[in-house]
């Protein structure tokens, strides 16, 4: 989260904190939907940013919002065809992209996502043993139904994960969000691979609202597990050593906690909190406004040079 002016200083940070101070802290407007494992809304980090879908009464064994949905109050677990997005300490991968896009700012504990105020919500298809096509798909669509069957102001989902080749239904699921307004970031995966020669997805699927997102470290190099790709991945943004929330089983309880994490997963949702944090200042951006706002600000960075399509790295400040 550090830049160029905040103390300590890192000049290869995202600029959040520089944003930050200068008083871009993000209103509570727009909704982020995380496609991924559940997140704990319940984390002590969190919670004042756990969305809710408005058209729904939880607890109360009806699906009130007619989504075929029964009490989808913080979302749904598709995984396990259920209404509880967190199941437990195997939650962590969620709940660690969670805290970075919206971990709560400014409340003296915990972390900061790049985004201090947003509402979270949660389509869960991976679990224990990953997830299905099918799953990402059902995912992809329940947010776009979301936005447009309640106006709800969904300006992106982040996607940290991968596998699997070309799936035409995917694909046509993204473009469904593409038309919704929907953007798709995605991580551009962790095989230290040339995205434009083997294809990764779904960070490579060519619909217009898809952002591929590689990774880089704290001195600015491009992550060694990072994917890239000079036509297929986007841009670069902090992954290696990123600290942020999640789930710990302490004496037969989950509590709050707090790890250090290295992925393309963790670089995704420095730009999906970015992409809100912009989209709350620009009431009303477009989807392709925002995309060409953010692949205009990039820092020019040497590591990226060729490997990406914009040859940098996220700036949240000049963003
Ligand atoms: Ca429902
Ligand atoms: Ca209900
Ligand atoms: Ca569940
Ligand atoms: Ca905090």
């Amino acid at each position: 989260m550090y830049g160029s002016a905040t103390t300590p200083a890192n000049q290869f940070g995202s600029q959040a904190a520089v944003a930050w101070a200068n008083g871009k802290t993000c209103t509570s407007n727009v909704y982020i939907g995380i496609i991924d494992e559940g997140y704990m809304y319940t984390h002590e980090d969190l919670t004042t940013n756990a969305g809710v879908n408005p058209g729904e009464i939880g607890g109360n064994g009806v699906d009130d919002d007619g989504n075929g949905l029964i009490d989808d109050t913080y979302g749904w677990d598709f995984a396990n065809n259920d209404n509880t997005v967190f199941d437990g300490s195997s939650d962590d991968h969620g709940t660690h992209v969670a805290g970075t896009i919206g971990g709560k700012g400014g409340n003296g504990i915990g972390v900061a996502g790049v985004c201090w105020n947003v509402k979270l919500l949660s389509a869960k298809f991976l679990g224990s043993r990953g997830g299905t096509t099918a799953n990402a798909i059902k995912a992809v669509d329940y947010f776009t139904d979301l936005k447009l069957r309640h106006g709800i102001n969904i300006v992106a989902t982040n996607n940290s994960w991968g596998g699997g080749g070309f799936s035409q239904a995917l694909q046509d699921a993204i473009s469904r969000a593409n038309n919704a307004g929907i953007l798709f970031i995605a991580a551009a995966g962790n095989n230290s691979s040339n995205n434009d020669a083997t294809a990764n997805y779904p960070s490579n699927y060519n619909v217009a609202n898809v952002i591929a997102v590689a990774s880089i470290t704290n001195t600015g190099g491009l992550s060694s597990f990072s994917n890239y790709g000079a036509t297929q991945v986007d841009l670069g943004a902090p992954g290696s050593d990123i600290y942020s929330t999640v789930p710990v089983s302490s004496k037969g309880k989950v509590i709050s906690g707090y790890a250090s994490y290295n992925g393309t997963s963790m670089a995704t949702p420095h730009v999906t909190g970015a992409v809100a944090l912009y989209a709350s200042i620009n009431t009303g951006a477009t989807a392709a406004t925002i995309k060409s706002a953010l692949l205009s600000s990039v820092t020019a960075t040497p590591s990226l040079s060729g490997k990406c399509v914009t040859g940098g790295r996220l700036n949240v400040n000049s963003f």
